[in-house]
């Protein structure tokens, strides 16, 4: 398998979940800012015509696109890693439910903040008040639980620590000191050794 990844891109959470499970996996750095090619001068777009990433390829015959259909992939390729509920069970709809959340919630909001010379100042106060929302539902889940699915640590918290983090990657002028339960909860993620290896290998610990 490989997984085509840019660094501190959503494929954050691929490359922690990869490093999570031990699982055998090629990882492709690519330029999806500017020329959309691999690091070895490949063009990305007749890999993956979607042009983003993440991107895995499974084999010859088969690959995946879209961060939350990648990220339960690699968890069904070590279940006893316990990342995700089994396929069919009543809680692997309730990880969907949160997977689809930090997909078009979170990492969509957060998203339009790296083009927010686009907004007027309105239409900027509007974003960063539904984005203090979303923040809210995740400070009150984590008020209760450990984790998004409870004691255990799953794919959802990788996507949510993947998206979080653009915040202090990318120097995000978006405000999260209020959600303290959240605050902690990514702390605690950051620390993990998997989480550690991840971030140093796309070049994040500076
Ligand atoms: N719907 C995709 C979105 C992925 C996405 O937006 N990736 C960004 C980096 S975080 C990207 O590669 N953008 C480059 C482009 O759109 O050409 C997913 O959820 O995986």
């Amino acid at each position: 398998m490989k997984l085509y990844y840019s660094p501190g891109a959503g494929a954050l959470a691929s490359h922690i979940t990869i490093r999570e499970l031990n699982l055998d996996v090629e990882l492709i750095k690519v330029d999806v800012v500017q020329e959309h090619k691999t690091e070895k001068g490949e063009d990305y777009y007749k890999i993956n015509p979607k042009g983003y990433v993440p991107f895995l390829w499974i084999d010859a015959n088969n690959n995946l696109s879209e961060g939350a259909a990648i990220l339960q992939y690699l968890a069904d390729q070590n279940p006893a890693g316990n990342m995700s509920p089994l396929a069919g069970s009543p809680e692997r709809y309730k990880l969907q439910e949160w997977l689809t959340f930090v997909g078009t919630e979170l990492q969509q909001i957060i998203g339009s903040f790296f083009v927010k010379g686009h907004f007027t100042e309105a239409g900027l106060a509007h974003l960063h008040a539904k984005l203090q929302k979303r923040l809210t539902i995740l400070d009150s889940q984590l008020s209760d639980t450990e984790f998004l699915m409870g004691a255990e640590y799953t794919i959802a918290d990788a996507y949510t620590f993947a998206i979080m983090n653009w915040i202090p990657a990318f120097g995000l002028a978006i405000d999260i000191s209020g959600h303290k339960h959240l605050n902690a909860y990514l702390d605690k993620i950051r620390s993990r050794d998997a989480v550690l290896t991840a971030m140093n290998e796309e070049g994040l610990l500076g």
